[in-house]
């Protein structure tokens, strides 16, 4: 294949897309130099003293992984110096990450998840950061805030991740389709090996931390029973394929096809919640599955139609090829309806 640069990808097919500015390109520029950075303390992890936690939780209440930090520290000082953006929000501050007065600002606003499935990291599974790129709507008198971070994720101009397993890629999508990258780490330099990628219009996989059976409800048993079982369009049961990383799960589902599946969960009765964040994980990816020919919905409403209400909202999550998230959707539809016949 023809080695394309991202930045020649994106100079010869994003030219229609409202994103294929200078300002946008030097921002790609920096989330690329972040994430060669982040691969490399990654993929050295077990000889730089890096695995671990730190000891800290962070605003999720999860325990702080050492690379977390890293990758997290590694992104907030690239892209606070990248000159392309009015503020940052990462999935391990509470609050949004301001661009301090001495650097240069621009109109875009980038969300990340660091490190996303880092509690896999000492056993060498994949892990992956994952990103979302709004553009600041409030006019530049108003100071920028949380407020400028809480819009559907349908108001995305870009989101991607980076994989970091046996190799590094950048999956992304400005709005015209969803392209795949492969680091050649002899030259340091992304290039194109998945152009348009489409998500199969059905599968043969389901992915889904099982474990939690006993805290779903009834419509989320049968969901689950649909792909366990052989009454189902494949007419036998779905193969389960379960990394723990979401990254991971979800570049499997975008390329193999099938669904993923992170349900509402009522370990803690008093708050029954999904466990993904919509900004940082769930929006993003929606995007991306969407892009490709795919389905993102939180059992009810598409991913990308909803507003969150706070920073760090989270949903659940059913997203993959079309014809499994349809089912997933009608079953909880049907349950409802039954609900409000009762
Ligand atoms: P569970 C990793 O911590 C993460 O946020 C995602 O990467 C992953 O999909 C999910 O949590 C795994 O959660 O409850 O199955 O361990």
């Amino acid at each position: 294949m023809r080695q394309v640069t991202v930045t020649e990808h994106l100079l010869l097919h994003q030219t229609q897309s409202p994103a294929a500015t200078g300002q946008f390109t030097r921002l790609l520029y920096d989330l690329i130099l972040s994430a060669k950075i982040v691969s490399r303390n990654v993929n050295n992890a077990g000889l730089l003293d890096v695995l671990g936690a730190t000891g800290g939780i962070n605003v999720q209440g999860e325990a702080v992984q050492k690379l977390d930090e890293l990758a997290n520290k590694t992104l907030i000082h690239r892209m606070e110096r990248a000159g392309v953006l009015c503020a940052m929000a990462s999935e391990e501050n509470a609050d949004i990450i301001r661009i301090p007065d001495r650097f240069a600002k621009g109109d875009y606003l980038l969300i990340f998840d660091p490190l996303d499935g880092s509690s896999n990291i000492d056993a060498n599974i994949n892990v992956g950061t994952i990103f979302s790129i709004f553009r600041r709507e409030r006019p530049e008198s108003v100071d920028v805030s949380a407020e400028d971070f809480l819009r559907p994720g349908v108001e995305q101009v870009a989101a991607g991740y980076f994989l970091y397993g046996p190799s590094t890629m950048l999956v992304y999508t400005t709005g015209q389709g969803v392209h795949g990258f492969t680091l050649d780490p002899t030259v340091g330099e992304f290039l194109l090996s998945h152009p348009d990628i489409r998500i199969p219009s059905q599968g043969k996989i389901y992915s889904v931390n099982e474990s939690n059976w006993h805290y779903w409800d009834e419509a989320t048993r049968e969901v689950v029973e649909y792909f366990k079982g052989a009454n189902n369009e494949l007419g036998r049961p779905y193969s389960l394929r379960y990394v723990g990383s979401l990254v991971a799960d979800f570049h499997r589902s975008l390329l193999y096809g099938g669904v993923f599946l992170y349900p509402m969960d009522y370990k803690h009765p008093d708050k029954p919640r999904g466990k993904l964040r919509l900004l940082c994980e769930a929006s993003p990816l929606a995007f991306l599955a969407e892009q490709a020919g795919g389905l993102a919905s939180d059992g009810t409403r598409r991913i990308l139609d909803i507003t969150p209400k706070t920073l760090h909202d989270r949903v659940p999550l059913f997203i993959g090829s079309p014809s499994e998230v349809s089912r997933i959707i009608s079953i909880y539809q049907t349950h409802r309806e039954k609900a409000s016949h009762a």
